[in-house]
């Protein structure tokens, strides 16, 4: 049998690893017994390539100076960054188990104290912003270290984050990426129904963006994107990330409903039978 392509090899060991933040974020709410379910899932492929293909980080050295930051915007996703912060080694598997847990450092949302995790978010809109100042810090600085933003899409429906878009461009911000995790189901219902965002990629590089849209569950167009960053030179990047709201368990999966949820015994059961399946 011929020895599988080195390509194939990296993007089956990220599938694993998205697999396994899948596994984690269960776990993590399942200790919990209650969380954002629908947004660490739609998330989970695209951590997965960024904490294991992508950012130049030192788990053992959290405050590494030259480290990449990565800013979780949609703050109510933590689990799955929990979940990925602990199998890139900034602290144990087991921690998952103190999730939400009085005085844990691992929280509904990221809090800045955790190793690993650049800055509390929650409060949604304000990500885009903070990742600015970073970007532009590193440039003050003539450090080459790159910032990364994650965004949902309900997220995007406040105005802020338009305003930090024309930042951004203002500012030529070529270090600075977006990844819009477009999973078209925001708290309450879907997007189009709320505040429809269409047509997202052109408003974006109207604002003066470079951007491409992604199939966010490929690995194969995760790690392709992410080595071509930055897409254009001066500019700021945009991922448009087209993703499943609780992709990996079919009950969860495109609706509302999973967004914040209780996760009983027999709803973890039923979520690791799936992906075990699915291994
Ligand atoms: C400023 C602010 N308004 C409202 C909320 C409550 N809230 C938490 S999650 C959420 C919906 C976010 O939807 P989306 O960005 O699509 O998240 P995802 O589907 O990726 O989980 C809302 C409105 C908040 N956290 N912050």
């Amino acid at each position: 049998m011929p020895e599988k392509s080195n390509r194939e090899a990296v993007l089956d060991k990220l599938r694993e690893e998205a697999l396994k933040v899948r596994r984690n974020s269960w776990r993590a709410l399942h200790a919990a017994g209650i969380g954002h379910v629908g947004g660490a899932l739609s998330a989970a492929d695209l951590l997965a390539g960024l904490y294991f293909h992508f950012l130049r980080l030192r788990p053992g050295e959290p405050e590494w100076e030259d480290r990449d930051r990565f800013v979780l915007s949609k703050g109510h996703g933590n689990a799955a960054l929990a979940a990925v912060l602990a199998q890139a080694g900034f602290f144990e598997e087991s921690r998952l188990d103190e999730f939400y847990a009085y005085e844990s450092l691992l929280g509904m949302h990221p809090d800045i104290k955790c190793e690993g995790v650049e800055m509390s978010t929650g409060g949604l809109g304000h990500g885009l912003s903070i990742g600015i100042g970073m970007a532009l810090g590193a440039r003050l600085q003539n450090k080459d270290f790159r910032t990364v933003v994650m965004i949902g899409d309900g997220e995007l429906q406040e105005g802020s984050n338009w305003e930090a878009a024309m930042a951004a461009v203002h500012l030529s911000l070529s270090n600075l990426t977006a990844i819009i995790d477009y999973n078209k189901v925001q708290q309450s219902g879907h997007i189009h129904e709320m505040m429809g965002l269409e047509p997202l990629a052109e408003k974006w590089r109207a604002f003066g963006w470079a951007v491409h849209e992604i199939d966010g569950h490929d690995m194969g167009e995760i790690v392709d994107v992410l080595d071509a960053l930055p897409l254009e030179a001066d500019k700021p990047s945009l991922v448009i990330a087209h993703t499943i709201k609780g992709k990996g368990a079919s009950f969860a999966e495109d609706t509302y409903l999973w967004h914040n949820n209780a996760v009983t015994d027999e709803v973890y059961e039923k979520a690791l039978a799936e992906l075990e399946a699915q291994s």
